[in-house]
């Protein structure tokens, strides 16, 4: 593996790094020389023994994954916390403590309930993500802010942010600040949030909190507002089959097109949710790797609360469907395209025009959604189709008024 040197190498601190971009997030930076640990607290497992939702390639544990990257010597080593595990939700301390040992000069936070129908489950479950996801950033600004006051380290923090924190109004989305003329008086505001479910929601809080720490304590930020991720693989995760990063196809972990590739192989219809005009950001896997790093090289300054829209292209659902079907059909599949009833609250047609040129002013070179990159998908689908589980597809989750929705 080719360590890139012109790379300023740094410390970095993957939250959340056992799951679907955490992991393949790890082995990035691990691959171009910079010193690399993992904390996570295995939750996202638990979680899809309780949905069901297994995900698709067989992937070992993360002391197993861990263990087989450090012996394929591809570039530094991956540390796991004693113990391996953190919560960094329930156990605030630990994560200082880790965070004063490791001393980290990014933090990248994955670490957070990322499902927005398990969100919407039931109220235990609403509690446990605006819990899980509220609480750990919170212990994450404090840890940054001990960190500067034992050792005098200023540490980045990059956070997962979601472009549904924005919702879908009718004008331009900007990259998370807006001009705003009231009454004859001007200022810069962070952009009006309308968000979709109680997971994005937490989201919405995650960078009220952030914000308020650059402001307050001088803690450099930046917040991803990504777009929905698709994809399998990265250029580490086929270095060896038990790299493999989780891939789910279920109807609560599942997001849109890695969905229908996986429809589209068994041959179920796909599942377009209502009239599919909802549009929204998307982004290759290997595109989240390229930003997080992006952003890692070029760290704000001082007090700064940075915000970028992560996604690469627009597509409305039925778009994305239409591109499988097509796709899925010259490759000898039987595509349907199903328009079931909409599980979600949400505009099924609607403007939709968010800025996202503060990566590419950094350099991002896109991955497009190309035939060749469904193909590909569809291919690596193929070969784990007899795992694929028809009864975990279709969505039993409802965003409903309470009128039509089971009890719970
Ligand atoms: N949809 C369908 N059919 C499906 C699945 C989804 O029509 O089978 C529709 C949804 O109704 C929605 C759109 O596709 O309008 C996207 O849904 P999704 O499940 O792919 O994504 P979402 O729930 O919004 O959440 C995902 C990730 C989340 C991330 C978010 C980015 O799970 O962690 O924050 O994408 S964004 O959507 O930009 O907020």
């Amino acid at each position: 593996m080719k360590i890139e040197k012109e790379e300023k190498q740094l410390t970095v601190l993957v939250l959340g790094g056992d799951g679907y971009l955490g992991w393949p997030t790890a082995m990035h930076f691990a691959a171009r020389g910079h010193a690399v640990a993992i904390a996570d607290n295995l939750q996202k497992r638990r979680m899809e023994e309780e949905v069901g939702g297994e995900p698709l390639f067989l992937r070992p544990t993360l002391q197993r994954r861990v263990k087989l990257w450090n012996s394929l010597n591809a570039g530094h080593y991956i540390a796991l916390p004693p113990g391996n595990v953190i919560d960094i939700a329930q156990n605030g301390p630990a994560l200082i403590d880790f965070i004063l040992r490791f001393e980290p000069d990014v933090i990248i936070h994955y670490a957070e309930q990322p499902s927005a129908p398990y969100s919407m489950w039931s109220r235990s479950r609403a509690v446990n993500t605006v819990v899980n996801n509220s609480a750990g950033t919170l212990n994450v600004l404090f840890a940054i802010r001990e960190l500067k006051r034992q050792n005098g380290k200023d540490a980045h923090l990059i956070k997962l942010g979601t472009m549904g924190e924005y919702g879908t109004p009718n004008i331009d989305i900007e990259e998370g600040w807006l001009e705003v003329e009231h009454n004859g008086r001007k200022d810069r505001l962070p952009f009006p949030k309308l968000p979709g479910s109680f997971y994005h929601a937490s989201k919405v809080a995650d960078s009220a909190y952030i914000e308020f720490a650059c402001r307050a304590w001088g803690i450099r930020a930046t917040d991803l507002n990504q777009g929905v991720v698709y994809g399998i693989d990265t250029a580490e995760t086929t270095l060896h089959t038990d790299l493999v990063t989780s891939f789910h196809y279920d109807a609560v972990f599942g997001t849109a097109l890695n969905r229908f590739i996986a429809q589209a192989v068994v041959e179920v219809p796909l599942t377009v949710y209502g009239k599919g005009g909802q549009t929204r950001g998307y982004l290759n896997i290997r595109d989240t790797l390229q930003c997080v790093a992006l952003a890692a090289q070029s760290p704000p300054n001082a007090g700064e609360f940075r915000v970028f829209n992560q996604f690469t292209e627009q597509f409305s659902v039925l778009d994305l469907a239409e591109k499988v079907k097509r796709v899925g059909n010259t490759l000898g599949l039987i595509v349907v395209i199903d328009h079931i009833q909409n599980p979600r609250v949400e505009k099924e047609a609607h403007y939709y025009n968010p800025k996202h040129t503060g990566l590419l002013s950094l350099g991002l070179q896109p991955h497009l959604l190309t035939d060749e990159v469904i193909t590909e998908m569809i291919q690596k689908v193929i070969t784990a189709q007899k795992a694929i589980d028809r009864d975990v597809i279709a969505p039993r989750i409802l965003w409903r008024p309470v009128e039509e929705a089971p009890s719970i």
